[in-house]
């Protein structure tokens, strides 16, 4: 049993559980024990009964002005280069900069920022992986983005245990009028992309600069319009579970030495320890083998 009140347990009691029981149960009280350190109760709350929550002010303002500008700054770049992705057509304002935790240091420390990733690891799981890393730039005058769930090419049902979920740093306010995301709360519960008319059931998520949000990948949602002057920055890390083929082969392109500057669980949330694919004639990666029995448990 799971000592829920923390009371003591004799010590000299023999444990009846399979080891494998006994690691599933730690790894359980790891995840309550995170939450509880950093007072996240609220926000686990939200998303049971939202599929999403909004996090306040986890690092200093001057933080978000960097991720914002660079984001602008490796835009540029991708401009110039003729490879900038429009995200509302080619005579749309908005577009996608990618690749983001391979093309600058300071996305390193976004990625491993404790408490949504506290979140992330309730929502996902402690072996899930990072798919990609965006900046999302929304201009005025382009359409919504269409409602979705974070399950792409998965059919439906969609599992219970989300596929993926998603961290979304808000660089500017969000709000109806700014473009911020749109969601529908509780739909996370339906395991379903959404129907259509989805959208009239959509309510704008009103967060501050400087706010986090966390979205359980089930929960529909998407961009909204700008209707005001200017850009909205927000930027994603978007994780998703192992037996998923990420958006972007982070592993591929991260080098020994990124992987050298930061903690541990860096390696393994850009694909260091992914069973998938074999190289090198073997069957499966050997670093990904533990993993096999633990990923069948939505919290391993
Ligand atoms: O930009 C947004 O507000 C949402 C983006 C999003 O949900 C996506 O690209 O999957
Ligand atoms: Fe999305």
């Amino acid at each position: 049993m799971v000592d829920l009140n923390q009371t003591s347990v004799s010590s000299n009691a023999i444990d009846p559980r399979h080891p494998g029981v006994v690691a599933a149960h730690q790894r359980l009280d790891r995840i309550r024990d995170d939450i509880l350190r950093l007072g996240l109760e609220r926000h686990v709350l939200d998303l049971e009964l939202y599929g999403y929550t909004v996090l306040d002010q986890i690092k200093p303002l001057s933080f978000f002005d960097d991720l914002r500008s660079t984001i602008l700054k490796l835009g540029e770049e991708d401009r110039i280069a003729g490879r900038r992705i429009p995200l509302a057509g080619d005579r749309g304002k908005s577009y996608l900069v990618t690749w983001l935790l391979a093309r600058d240091r300071i996305f390193e420390e976004a990625v491993m920022a404790e408490k949504p990733l506290a979140l992330i690891t309730y929502l996902m799981g402690e072996s899930c992986q990072i798919s990609s890393n965006h900046g999302h730039v929304r201009g005025e005058g382009d359409l919504p983005q269409g409602l979705h769930a974070d399950a792409p090419l998965v059919p439906g049902p969609i599992p219970e245990a989300p596929v993926a979920s998603n961290i979304m740093w808000a660089l500017d306010d969000f709000t109806l009028e700014s473009g911020g995301t749109l969601v529908v709360p509780g739909s996370h519960r339906q395991r379903s992309h959404p129907p259509v008319g989805a959208s009239k059931m959509a309510v704008p998520i009103e967060a501050r600069k400087g706010s986090v949000l966390i979205f359980n990948g089930n929960v529909w949602h998407g961009a909204g319009a700008r209707t005001v002057a200017g850009e909205r920055v927000g930027m994603t890390i978007y994780f998703n579970r192992m037996y998923v083929r990420p958006q972007e082969d982070l592993n591929a392109v991260i080098s020994d030495e990124v992987i050298a500057r930061n903690p541990p669980r860096f390696a393994h949330l850009v694909g260091r320890n992914n069973p998938y694919p074999a190289q090198n004639y073997e069957f499966f990666n050997p670093k990904g083998a533990v993993y096999f029995g633990k990923t069948q448990d939505a919290k391993g």
